[in-house]
């Protein structure tokens, strides 16, 4: 066992409590305004701002450090299509089939429905992949901890890091997503998490009149 290498913490900087909170709701401001969209123009997006939002995702808080995710994007046409398919025919299923009355009347709100053009038409699809565990070379296990959480907080960070850059988002959790590992070229030990759809907003986009619950509903203070 080796013994564990420690470094002074020269990044953190402490703050006056005015400019904290100055900053806290400055913060709020800008992330209350995150909504998802579900139409999407398909106007191009530099993919270095992609990179540098998934390398902000890769900072997140996780087990053990194993950083369990893998991140695919997609951009190219052809692929995009192959996704829209395959997730249009779970979809299909989901809505016609599978899905309970009462699931169906909690999606009334959102406006969804089996149809997913934006698969195709944003400019990026973002695949996110939870590893439950991980093949060296050798083809021995390593093992992995905390995944879904670890997946969960880098996804978190993602989302927050392209609305911060401007850019708006859909997590869309065709299901199952099974189907991911083959067209992404993923193995099987890795689980498709969700698929985040990224670009800008169709011009004129309209979201739907839902509102977030208040601070009394979602925390309480002992
Ligand atoms: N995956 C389906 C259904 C769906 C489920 C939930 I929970 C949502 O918040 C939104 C949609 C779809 O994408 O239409």
């Amino acid at each position: 066992m080796q013994a564990p290498t420690f470094i002074p913490h020269t990044d953190y900087t402490e703050r006056p409590i005015e400019e904290m909170k100055q900053r806290a709701q400055e913060f709020y401001d800008l992330i209350k305004k995150r909504r998802t969209v579900r139409d999407f123009s398909d106007r191009p997006v530099p993919r270095e701002i992609i990179e540098k939002c998934l390398l902000a995702a890769g900072t997140a808080p996780n087990g053990a450090n194993k950083q369990p995710w893998h991140f695919v994007v997609v951009s190219d046409p052809k692929v995009k299509k192959k996704i829209r398919v395959e997730a249009e025919k779970e979809e299909h299923e989901f809505y016609n089939r599978r899905a309970p009355e009462d699931w169906l009347e909690d999606l009334v709100p959102l406006g969804t429905d089996e149809n997913k053009p934006f698969l195709e038409k944003a400019p990026y699809l973002i695949g996110i992949f939870a590893q439950s565990y991980k093949l060296d070379q050798s083809g021995e296990k390593e093992k992995h901890y905390y995944v879904k959480e670890s997946v969960g907080i880098a996804t978190g960070i993602l989302v927050t890091a392209l609305h911060n850059a401007g850019l708006a988002t859909l997590t869309h959790t065709p299901s199952p997503m099974k189907f991911l590992n083959e067209i992404m070229d993923r193995p099987s030990y890795e689980k498709p998490f969700l698929l985040l759809v990224v670009g800008y907003p169709e011009d004129g986009v309209e979201v739907p009149d839902i509102s977030k619950k208040s601070l009394s509903q979602i925390a309480s203070f002992m």
